[in-house]
């Protein structure tokens, strides 16, 4: 059966994703709605050897829609999303608005695909850092559980969206052409640096992007107890999240029997073989959806340790193609 489909931030860095990721899954939709805002309305982008035009998002653009996918920020989604639920569709929404909402389901769907199924009209996609995080530790939990996670990030530029993007590129000209380096997306020059800093700052020290990564952890894995602490930090590349990930666990379990299990792990792909410098890189994250994995080791300082190295592609598994994989869920079982 064929649904109805909006993506709401078609012309967004994460929105041409989806775009791209409903064709090349063949996702099964009768019609496709690409809205925007007013400043990019006409655009023309192509589906499935289709032409569709942008339009500008109002109420009306979700009469006949059955799921909504939006990336569009957390004021559109928290104006529009209710507007799309009032109208008979399911949305899959991409932003933080609705992702600590205990009505709304938080979903990674290799770790709590059940979770789609207790919505009430508007379903949520994690966080690009915390997807690949929880995604790798899944099996990991089930085999021998995790009490602590310390977990220290290195973010794409893509994160912030496509003006980050442009903004990355147009500093490294500068510097190459010994010309002023401008900064209007960051505080601070991104290009040839690293900033600790995502998101707004709290009062505790700690920044909006870590605590998402300390509380969807948790909601995603149903688990209160793991404790978590995070640092995110931005580095000057384009497309994908690295992470270092130290964890302790209830029970032993050895690097060899980790990578055993990671191997057999829908979604992720072990990459660890150090003796021929192969481990988890954006650049090869890039162009795949799973999540890389490697470097993966016995931390022996705790008595069930490991260090994980993990690597994804903060545009797909991070963003669009965790929210299709969702969209995807609730059409086998519907
Ligand atoms: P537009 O292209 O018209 O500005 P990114 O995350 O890469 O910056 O992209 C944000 C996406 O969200 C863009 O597609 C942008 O459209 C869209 N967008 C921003 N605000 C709204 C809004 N209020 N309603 C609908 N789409 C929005
Ligand atoms: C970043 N993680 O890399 C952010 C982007 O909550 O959906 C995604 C923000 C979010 O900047």
């Amino acid at each position: 059966e064929k649904v109805n489909v909006a993506v709401v931030g078609a012309t967004g860095a994460v929105g041409r994703e989806m775009v791209s990721i409903l064709e090349e899954r063949d996702f099964p939709f009768a019609d496709l709605k690409l809205l925007a805002t007013e400043r990019s309305a006409g655009t023309i982008m192509n589906c499935k050897g289709e032409e569709y035009e942008v339009e500008v998002t109002t109420p009306e653009s979700f009469e006949g829609i059955d799921i909504a996918l939006f990336s569009a920020g957390s004021t559109a989604s928290k104006n529009l999303a209710p507007e799309a639920v009032k109208r008979g569709a399911v949305v899959v929404d991409n932003s933080s608005a609705y992702r600590m909402d205990p009505e709304v389901p938080l979903v990674v769907p290799e770790v709590n695909p059940d979770d789609i199924f207790k919505n009430n009209g508007i379903i949520a996609n994690p966080n690009c850092s915390t997807i690949q995080m929880v995604a790798t530790l899944e099996p990991i939990y089930k085999a021998a559980g995790i009490k602590r996670i310390v977990v220290s990030t290195y973010q794409a530029v893509s994160g912030t969206g496509k003006d980050a993007m442009d903004e990355l590129e147009e500093q490294t000209k500068s510097i190459a052409n010994e010309e002023e380096v401008e900064s209007e997306v960051y505080p601070h020059q991104i290009s040839q640096n690293v900033l600790p800093h995502i998101d707004v700052f709290f009062d505790d020290g700690y920044t909006k992007e870590e605590k998402k990564m300390v509380n969807e952890t948790k909601k995603i894995m149903g688990d209160d107890k793991i404790k978590v602490t995070a640092t995110a930090a931005r580095v000057p590349v384009s497309i994908g999240h690295a992470e270092a990930v130290n964890i302790e666990m209830e029970e032993e379990l050895t690097a060899d029997k980790a990578r055993e299990l990671l191997a057999q792990a829908p979604g992720v792909q072990v990459v660890d073989n150090p003796e021929e410098n192969e481990y988890p890189m954006q650049i090869n994250a890039e162009k795949t959806d799973d999540v890389l994995v490697g470097r993966i080791r016995e931390d022996k300082t705790v008595d069930y340790g490991l260090d994980l190295w993990i690597v994804a592609n903060n545009l797909r598994k991070g963003a669009a193609l965790n929210t299709i994989q969702i969209a995807e869920t609730l059409l086998q079982k519907s």
